[in-house]
């Protein structure tokens, strides 16, 4: 592995989460993999369960960790080629990157959609910035449109927890007062259509994801016949793609309660974290035996881990 900051970046996902797993049994089989070998993360935003995780990863693996939130701590950067640099920012991407990169062996970033344009944050001009121009591997820790290594997570925790070969798995969207990115949506729909799962979104009208992204999966706009025979509801809000940015809906019929839990088999919830109670998803089902979201807060680690083996040993 190259880089990993795309779902498009796995070469085999089944057996990247077979060796995941393997790792989550024996995390310090590796711990001389790394020795000597230092990470770099770069936080644009705040972050809580990434940069523990990651963190954790690489110290499993025997790297040193350097951790910088560069927008509190370091010069304001610029992106635009042949800017004339007269206003806010210090410096320019093409010198940091490759500062940076003479520090470490892999470069994380994280860095969350700016919403002022949807073609500027579909271009993910930060992280490719940092592809660009660094001489070490990327790593993705969540970029204006995608966070693959929280669906890499999700992965691997569907295989944990799945009991039928092929189970039905529903993404709902669930209301949110801010407006937040589809990154999280869209790396799940794309590493769901990698995996042997049956998929279908549910969504009000006007909150459909990237169709690039969604070409093919089946879309329910009633959620209550989504939830129906569901073995897992991933539930996530995030922001108008159409309407880009936008907060189109708060209502609250599209929470998840037990109520709708009810109408699936049994399924598992799941939610990346962070989650607003009572907004997004009500306290009974948060508090019940089917909640995923800590045991999936547990496998960022070991995804972590595997991604960074990969780009590692390669
Ligand atoms: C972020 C998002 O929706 O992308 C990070 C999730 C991991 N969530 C919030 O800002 C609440
Ligand atoms: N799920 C996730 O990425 O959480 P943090 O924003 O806390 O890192």
């Amino acid at each position: 592995m190259k880089k990993y900051t795309n779902i498009s970046d796995i070469i085999l996902l089944p057996d990247l989460i077979d060796e995941a797993i393997a790792l989550k049994k024996n995390p310090f089989a590796f711990e001389q993999l790394a020795k000597h070998k230092t990470l770099v993360m770069l936080f644009f935003n705040p972050s809580l369960r990434t940069r523990l995780s990651t963190q954790k990863a690489a110290v499993n693996l025997g790297m040193q960790v350097m951790v910088m939130n560069i927008s509190n701590d370091g010069w304001a950067l610029e992106f635009e080629d042949g800017s004339v640099m007269k206003n806010g920012a210090a410096e320019h991407v093409k010198e940091a990157a490759q500062v940076i990169s003479q520090y470490c062996d892999v470069l994380a970033i994280r860095t969350f959609a700016g919403f002022k344009s949807r073609e500027e944050d579909y271009q993910e001009k930060v992280i490719n910035a940092f592809v660009k121009y660094a001489t070490v591997p990327i790593v993705s820790l969540e970029s204006a449109t995608g966070h693959p290594l929280q669906a890499l997570t999700d992965a691997i925790t569907i295989k944990e927890y799945q009991n039928i070969s092929k189970p039905k798995v529903v993404l709902s969207w669930a209301p949110h007062p801010k407006a937040l990115p589809q990154a999280v949506a869209n790396s799940f729909v794309e590493v769901m259509n990698l995996s042997n799962v049956e998929l279908v979104i549910t969504h009000p009208k006007g909150y459909e994801l990237n169709p690039e992204i969604t070409k093919g999966v089946s879309i329910e706009y009633n959620q209550g016949k989504a939830f129906e025979n569901a073995d897992f509801i991933y539930t996530k809000n995030w922001s108008s793609f159409t309407d880009y940015g936008k907060v189109l809906s708060q209502d609250k019929n599209w929470m998840i309660t037990q109520e709708k839990m009810e109408l699936t088999n049994n399924a598992k919830f799941m939610h990346c974290l962070p989650v607003r109670r009572n907004v997004v998803v009500t306290d009974a089902v948060l508090d019940s035996e089917n909640a995923l979201v800590i045991q999936q807060s547990n496998n960022r680690t070991f995804a972590a881990q595997v991604v960074l083996k990969k780009i590692l040993e390669s």
